[in-house]
């Protein structure tokens, strides 16, 4: 795969709850930058658990290369949709507004059991879930890796203008 077909969604993005939007919404805008198409929906491991089943299992038919899966708490999501397909999954702990300054979030994405990954990025990082998901596209899409490079300039291209503001 060289081009990403225009609308077929690449990368699912899941979270727990609508709650965890405000954090979840930095994947989707930078994989909006990047031009990669992408879904997203809420999932509950808890809540709508036959949900997050027939959301996993069918997600490699569907198209999907890779799942974002954010949540908080007691954040079983990423770890069952992980052990339901063989898409990569990447975690993004959540800090829900009455856990334990989202240790609970981290650890339970985290600390997966040996044979079953979850690719967890910092708490609230869903940002880097974006560019990570980005990445794992670039290693098969041209287009996707020329977006990153350009991604990349930008960075830097703003750090040395901070740089240069600073001689003055
Ligand atoms: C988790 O519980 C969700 O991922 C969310 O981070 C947390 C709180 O959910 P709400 O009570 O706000 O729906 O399942």
């Amino acid at each position: 795969m060289s081009q990403i077909e225009k609308n077929q969604p690449q990368v699912g993005i899941i979270m727990g709850s609508q709650s965890d939007l405000k954090v979840m919404s930095a994947a989707a805008d930078i994989l909006e930058q990047l031009g990669v198409p992408f879904e997203l929906t809420i999932v509950s491991a808890h809540r709508t658990p036959h949900r997050m089943v027939e959301y996993a299992e069918s997600a490699r038919k569907k198209g999907l290369k890779v799942i974002i899966a954010g949540a908080g708490g007691a954040a079983h999501l990423p770890g069952m949709v992980a052990a339901l397909t063989t898409l990569p999954v990447i975690g993004v702990p959540v800090k829900s507004s009455n856990s334990i300054d989202g240790w609970d979030s981290i650890l339970s994405i985290l600390q997966m059991p040996s044979g079953v990954p979850v690719a967890t990025v910092a708490l609230n990082g869903a940002a880097n879930a974006g560019l990570l998901a980005a990445q794992i596209l670039g290693t098969t899409s041209a287009v996707v890796a020329d977006a990153l490079e350009k991604h990349r300039t930008t960075q830097r291209e703003k750090v040395m203008r901070s740089v240069e503001q600073l001689k003055r």
